[in-house]
């Protein structure tokens, strides 16, 4: 699947894409991620990228001119990406949306910054606009890498075994149950006599019960349906 990120500050995203799973992902050349500088497209010699908003007011808004010179550039080749801008307006990422984002073989995503992005933008180039949640950002770069992230590990292979992916929190509505590892006694904390019984069965049902009792006390707003019992 390939991701191109449209930004002024590409080096925030450099980290995030180059670490752990994703970083394997893109060496196996499952996962095709590409940062651009958005000040490529600015017109010389100033190449300004913002402009004051008009009506007045403080901070700068995203002129058009360099997003869509971008955009209709990088959208030429096939196949043609789904434009996502991010924004605090936008729907809210949820792991249905990231399912949905996967569907979409190619992704284009332009980062926000200061005040806004000109409303032409929205209107004429923009897809689809979405938000991580209702906290403020400084910007959509980190808004970027946790989109790459969420859908990145759902393209088949970029997760070393395949059920994963399907066992996570929210997959299934519930949060992880309890882990615990090696020693069985810390400082005279001990772990679950039943995990340490062999019994797959009985432990998978611990297991079960122990996600749902965490959800209920934890994240009560995941049990408003009747499938966990
Ligand atoms: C003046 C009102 N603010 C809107 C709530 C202005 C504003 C704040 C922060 C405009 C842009 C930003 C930068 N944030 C993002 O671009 C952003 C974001 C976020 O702040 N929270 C959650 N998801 C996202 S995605 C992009």
């Amino acid at each position: 699947m390939r991701f191109d990120i449209l930004t002024i500050f590409p080096g925030m995203l450099e980290g995030p894409f180059s670490e752990s799973i994703l970083r394997r992902a893109r060496e196996r050349g499952l996962l095709d991620i590409r940062v651009h500088d958005l000040r490529r497209w600015a017109a010389s010699p100033h190449y300004r990228v913002d402009d004051v908003p008009y009506g007045g007011g403080a901070g700068m808004v995203f002129k058009p001119e360099p997003i869509f010179a971008a955009v209709e550039e990088l959208a030429g080749q096939l196949p043609r990406p789904w434009v996502v801008l991010l924004s605090p307006q936008g729907r809210r990422l949820d792991q249905a949306l990231a399912r949905e984002l996967l569907g979409r073989e190619r992704l284009l995503l332009i980062c926000g910054r200061y005040e806004g992005v000109d409303e032409r933008v929205r209107e004429h180039l923009v897809n689809e606009e979405i938000s991580i949640g209702d906290f403020v950002l400084s910007g959509g770069e980190l808004a970027a890498a946790v989109i790459v992230d969420a859908v990145g590990r759902l393209v088949p292979g970029v997760l070393g075994d395949p059920s994963s992916a399907e066992q996570d929190s929210f997959s299934d509505g519930l949060l992880d149950h309890p882990h615990y590892t090696r020693p069985a006694v810390f400082r005279g904390w001990t772990v679950p006599d039943t995990l340490l019984s062999g019994h797959h069965a009985i432990i998978e049902a611990w297991r079960q019960k122990e996600a749902v009792r965490a959800t209920r006390r934890k994240r009560p707003d995941l049990l408003n349906t009747t499938k966990h019992g």
